[in-house]
């Protein structure tokens, strides 16, 4: 009987033996049922024979279970492996989604300028995020960005400009940088969502050495960069941080400047902003005797623009039809 358990080839083949064996009316089933005829004498020395043999086949069985399952599970692995390897006109190749492509491009365009991309965390305290900005408490100017709050003071960032503030407190001039980033704000409507994206960039020097003309001169070609041939316009504008400041413009996309719906038929698109770096700044972080300019954009807005995207929430809510058009 051990040779038959030992010969089996398959789990199949050793359940039918076990049921032959161990069942109700197997062969060991029916030795222990002569145990009654036998003389009483003899019975203890043929109850034991019969235990000793019954735990060897059980022995042998369970050996044999063992080899015939460990064989079985190898089968499977073999017949069930994935080539992962292997092509498939099926699979579907993920994307970038546009407002990271668009932040790519802005970056790539920075980094061959020789400006350094700048990092910085996105839960702030009031210092950075606003005080070093010439943004005092009770300053009415800090109205014009919603915040978010933490009971404990803290705040997420309003915009990456703390970043700035973090590389001056930590670097010497001079200092040429860009700060992507996300940002908070409570707001939420057909062009502002509560979460949003910018590249801020920011260049320290001696007096000398920074203009508005320099400003002027970076952010026309950046913007040829990003949008091909079109105009690009400086107004005159207001930021708590930067005197002089200025709004940029480019001739509408759409339109090439007749006027349109995007543009409020002004032919005109607002995209920058931008400035001389307010002296206050640099008394917060101890920078004596420098000049400096700045400039701050939306991601999304470019990726909008860039994209013909009408409605700004439509990049937030994940849906593969539209996600699918920039693979
Ligand atoms: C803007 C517009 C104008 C700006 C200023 C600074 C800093 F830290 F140097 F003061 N960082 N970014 C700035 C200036 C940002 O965004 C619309």
């Amino acid at each position: 009987m051990l040779e038959t358990i030992e010969d089996t080839n398959s789990l199949e083949e050793l359940e039918g033996i076990r049921v032959k064996l161990f069942g109700k009316k197997g062969s060991l089933a029916g030795e222990f049922a002569k145990l009654k005829d036998i003389p009483p004498k003899e019975k203890k020395a043929f109850a034991e024979g019969l235990n000793k043999k019954k735990a060897s086949l059980q022995k042998a069985f369970d050996t044999q279970y063992e080899i015939l399952k460990a064989r079985e599970i190898e089968k499977m692995l073999k017949s069930e492996a994935i080539d992962v390897s292997l092509y498939s006109s099926l699979s579907k190749k993920g994307a970038l989604h546009p407002v990271m492509e668009t932040m790519d491009k802005i970056i790539d365009y920075f980094v061959a300028m020789n400006f350094a991309v700048e990092s910085g965390p996105m839960v702030e305290d009031d210092f950075h995020n606003f005080e070093a900005l010439n943004l005092p408490k009770y300053h009415p100017a800090r109205d014009m960005q919603d915040t978010f709050y933490f009971k404990d003071g803290g705040l997420l960032r309003t915009h990456t400009s703390p970043v700035q503030i973090r590389t001056m407190l930590e670097t010497k001039p001079p200092i040429r940088m860009i700060a992507p980033g996300t940002v908070f704000r409570r707001d939420y409507d057909l062009t502002h969502t509560p979460m949003f994206h910018q590249v801020e960039g920011l260049v320290v020097d001696s007096k000398d050495k920074v203009s508005f003309a320099n400003l002027k001169s970076i952010l026309e070609d950046f913007l040829k960069y990003m949008f091909g041939d079109v105009e690009v316009r400086f107004r005159p504008s207001f930021f708590p941080f930067t005197e002089p400041s200025a709004e940029v413009d480019i001739s509408c996309i759409f339109c090439k400047g007749d006027g349109c719906r995007v543009c409020s038929h002004t032919g005109w698109l607002e995209v920058l902003g931008c400035g001389i770096v307010d002296q206050n700044v640099f008394k917060a972080v101890g920078y004596d005797d420098v000049s400096g300019y700045a400039f701050g954009l939306g991601v999304e807005r470019f990726a909008m623009l860039m994209h013909k995207i009408p409605d700004l929430r439509s990049l937030f809510e994940g849906d593969i039809r539209l996600l699918e058009q920039f693979r």
